[in-house]
């Protein structure tokens, strides 16, 4: 069996996406694309789905009956309509970071999968999936650094584009260590602060750059996450958790070593394409895996996007008033009380 893939948006990550539903994964075609830039979802189509077909918008495409999943690739902006049409039209949705744009957006989405009775979006959080961040989720369930107090996390871009303003920071960036964080926790989020240090010469007027997020857990874990998206020297993510026996971190990623010219060291990938690339192929083999069982959808949840909204909200306001201010969230419903599968399950995988 085949899960049909039908993608919107054909842009930087839905063409590497199509790209490992074709050539990488198993068990998914890609039938259908389209993008409101017609002539680039033909040019991917012919690129990397030859036998997709293009159709006009979201709307087509999602009714086509050719299509039994729906990816949605396309600016933060335009996701909720399209995971809202896949909703009714009772498809499942796998669904780029953000879920929403705003927490009311997602409580939308929320509201219509509860309604339709079974999970059927995950939403893009990899780094859930990433083998780093499982082997921390692994160590702290082993409970090899006790209880765990202080985390210190680094989310670093050579530089941004002039598009991206200092709420993005939250929004684009950050919303990756918001969601995996309580997620390795086992814990929520409870209040946030953000600092503004000197700002680097390499940021354009509008952008604060860097930034330093602290949040504080409902346990009392705080988090202090830099982000800084003008580091000029690479793409960089760093996650260290002290705990009361002992402090565990991100292995770092695996590199040539190269002694030349006098100097010893190994390269920094400088985007996040490289970075996250086996976390990307495993979260979307279990997404076309939860279809070919036909099972509720069992990766991240629109829950989770959520949650990562309402969390983000808070950080914006903390942006602007300088505050500390409280994150507050309704009870989890039983509906997405489902765990995430055995983790070694993804391990074994990224061998
Ligand atoms: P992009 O700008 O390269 O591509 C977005 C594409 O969507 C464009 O081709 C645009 O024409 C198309 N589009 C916009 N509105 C549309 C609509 N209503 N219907 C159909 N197509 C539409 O952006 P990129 O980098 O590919 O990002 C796409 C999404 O993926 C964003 O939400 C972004 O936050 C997320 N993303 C997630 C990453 C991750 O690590 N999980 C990494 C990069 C992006
Ligand atoms: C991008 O939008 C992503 O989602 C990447 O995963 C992230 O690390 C990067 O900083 C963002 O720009």
């Amino acid at each position: 069996m085949t899960v049909r893939v039908g993608v919107i948006g054909t842009g930087a990550i839905g063409q590497d996406h199509i790209r490992r539903l074709e050539c990488k994964l198993s068990g998914a075609k890609v039938t259908a694309v389209t993008d409101v830039n017609q002539d680039l979802a033909r040019k991917v189509a012919n690129t990397y789905a030859k036998q997709a077909t293009v159709y006009a918008n979201d709307r087509e495409l999602i009714a086509a009956r050719d299509v039994d999943a729906v990816l949605v690739a396309s600016w933060g902006p335009a996701h909720e309509a399209s995971v809202l049409a896949g909703l009714e039209a009772g498809k499942r949705v796998f669904c780029e970071k953000p879920l929403a744009t705003t927490a009311d957006g997602c409580m939308r989405i929320v509201e219509a999968e509860m309604a339709h009775g079974k999970r059927l979006v995950q939403v893009g959080f990899m780094r859930r999936f990433d083998s780093g961040y499982l082997q921390l989720k692994q160590a702290l369930e082993q409970e090899l650094v006790g209880e765990p107090l202080m985390v210190r996390c680094v989310h670093r871009n050579v530089e941004s584009a002039e598009s991206y303003t200092t709420d993005m920071a939250i929004t684009d960036t950050l919303i990756h260590e918001i969601d995996v964080l309580h997620w390795l926790l086992n814990d929520e989020y409870q209040h946030v602060r953000v600092l503004y240090p000197k700002k680097t010469k390499h940021a354009l007027p509008h952008l604060q750059d860097p930034q330093l997020v602290l949040l504080e857990t409902k346990k009392g874990v705080i988090i202090q996450a830099e982000i800084f998206v003008n580091c000029k020297y690479g793409y960089d993510i760093q996650c260290e958790i002290a705990g009361e026996e002992g402090v565990i971190s991100l292995p770092d990623v695996p590199a040539v070593r190269l002694c030349s010219n006098g100097r010893k060291g190994t390269e920094v990938l400088q985007d996040w394409k490289k970075r996250f690339e086996a976390a990307y192929d495993v979260e979307l083999q279990a997404f076309i895996d939860d279809g070919l069982k036909d099972e509720p959808a069992s990766g991240p949840s629109a829950w989770d996007g959520y949650v990562a909204a309402v969390t983000a909200d808070a950080c914006v306001k903390a942006q602007e008033s300088g505050r500390e201010e409280s994150i507050e969230l309704p009870k989890k419903p039983a509906f997405f009380n489902t765990q995430q599968p055995r983790l070694s399950k993804y391990r074994r995988r990224q061998r």
